[in-house]
């Protein structure tokens, strides 16, 4: 994914782990689960298509990269095994996220191309070991590219092995892969056919849904390149699907926010203006404490705290504001109210510090959670915009 849309993920996350008590259960959870959802899934999340080249050695995997290049960029080699450094052909304006996978893919031989903007390739070095085949892909390659072009040899597409030990177990991830068929120039228009049929009968029996097989010569001995032009056009229409699923990403988060926001009636404002209001109805109640301790002001300054409370709460919404009450019910503000009144300095700033203590500081630190994740929301709305500029998302 690119940079932008994974933090924009990231701020999303971190906007719904601060919602809690502030939004309903039950829609937090729904908001992780689409954020969950979208972390699933495999591919490089940017701009641009990533494809990755493999197959057995010669089969021509470096032979395919220059008929789409149109000149040799990669080595090609008639000698085996041809130990090549894996090599990236990345188009010239690519993101920051391409470079970060690179890197972890220790590919530093990185060549930038003008002559398709949307799309990369990888040139892999062989994977000679077996054992280290199904780890190396599944976790290192599968999620963090878009495809991977299996390039098979006409003379070996039925090898055991390569179906056994390296296509079977990673046919769950199907989606991801496309055959090229190299070398027809060796072939007759039927054996191609045939040949085509076959390898995707055994890729069917390999666990592949629907193969996806494209007949090439990338380096004929004679005649033309054939065959590269269709894959080029396939992959074309992929980085369109890529657009649409990163557009949908885009737009799935903001509705998340939205959703999220309006649960917790932040949109009508996360902040209540808590701390004037709350000194102000403090300050007013210690005066009127010291200056008459009777029944009626004590009754009076319960009134006006709980009448604040009560604001408070409806303005924050059902979720909080229901926690509110529950923790805020009168018996506790007439326990502080006395508290204050008991203890032994009797000016206003000394009643006023002790309903402080007893309420005005535990209800501060209540709406701070709210306010926090308030402003962590409309950290992660900003970051939607602007990601929706620039990807065009509607
Ligand atoms: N006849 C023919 N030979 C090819 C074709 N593509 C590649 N080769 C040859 O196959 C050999 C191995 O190619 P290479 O691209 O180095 O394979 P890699 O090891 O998979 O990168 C080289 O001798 C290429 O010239 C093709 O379409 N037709
Ligand atoms: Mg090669």
């Amino acid at each position: 994914m690119n940079r932008g849309v994974l933090e924009l993920i990231d701020a999303v996350e971190l906007a719904v782990s601060r919602s809690t008590g502030s939004a309903p259960r039950r829609v937090i959870a729904e908001a992780q689960r689409r954020i969950d959802g979208l972390r699933d899934r495999r591919g490089h999340f940017g701009e641009v298509l990533v494809v990755a080249l493999a197959g057995g050695t010669g089969c021509g995997k470096s032979s395919v990269l220059n008929a789409i290049a149109g000149e040799d960029v990669a080595g090609v080699s008639v000698l085996r095994p041809h130990t090549q450094t894996p090599l990236a052909w990345i188009p010239r304006d690519h993101s920051e996220g391409i470079e970060r996978l690179l890197d972890d893919l220790e590919i530093s031989q990185r060549l930038l191309q003008d002559v398709l903007p949307s799309i990369a390739f990888l040139d892999l070095p062989d994977i000679d070991s077996i054992a280290d085949w199904h780890r190396q892909m599944v976790e290192h390659l599968l999620p963090h590219v878009d495809a991977v072009l299996w390039v098979v040899d006409p003379e070996k597409y039925h090898d055991e092995v390569i179906h056994e030990e390296f296509l079977s177990p990673v046919a769950s991830f199907g989606d991801q892969f496309l055959f090229a068929l190299n070398k027809i120039d060796r072939l007759s228009a039927e054996e191609t056919d045939t040949i085509r049929e076959d390898l995707a009968a055994s890729l069917s029996h390999d666990g592949f849904k629907r193969p996806l097989v494209f007949p090439v010569a990338a380096d004929p001995e004679f005649g033309p390149i054939r065959g590269i032009d269709e894959l080029v056009e396939f992959l074309a229409d992929q980085v369109d699907v890529k657009r649409v699923a990163i557009s949908k990403a885009i737009n799935d988060m903001a509705a998340v926010l939205e959703e999220l926001g309006s649960a917790a009636h932040v949109w009508d404002g996360g902040f209540v203006d808590y701390r004037s209001r709350w000194q102000r109805a403090r300050d007013l109640s210690a005066e009127e404490l010291v200056a008459n301790q009777g029944a009626g002001t004590r009754h009076d300054v319960i009134c006006r705290l709980e009448d604040l409370i009560a604001a408070l709460a409806v303005e924050v919404g059902p979720t909080l504001g229901q926690s509110l009450r529950e923790e805020y019910p009168s018996s506790r503000v007439e326990q502080a109210v006395d508290a204050a009144l008991a203890g032994e300095a009797q000016e206003p700033a000394a009643l006023a510090a002790r309903l402080d203590a007893t309420l005005g500081d535990p209800l501060q630190l209540l709406l701070w959670h709210r306010a926090h994740f308030a402003a962590t929301l409309a950290g992660a709305v900003v970051a939607t915009h602007q990601l929706k500029a620039r990807h065009g998302a509607g």
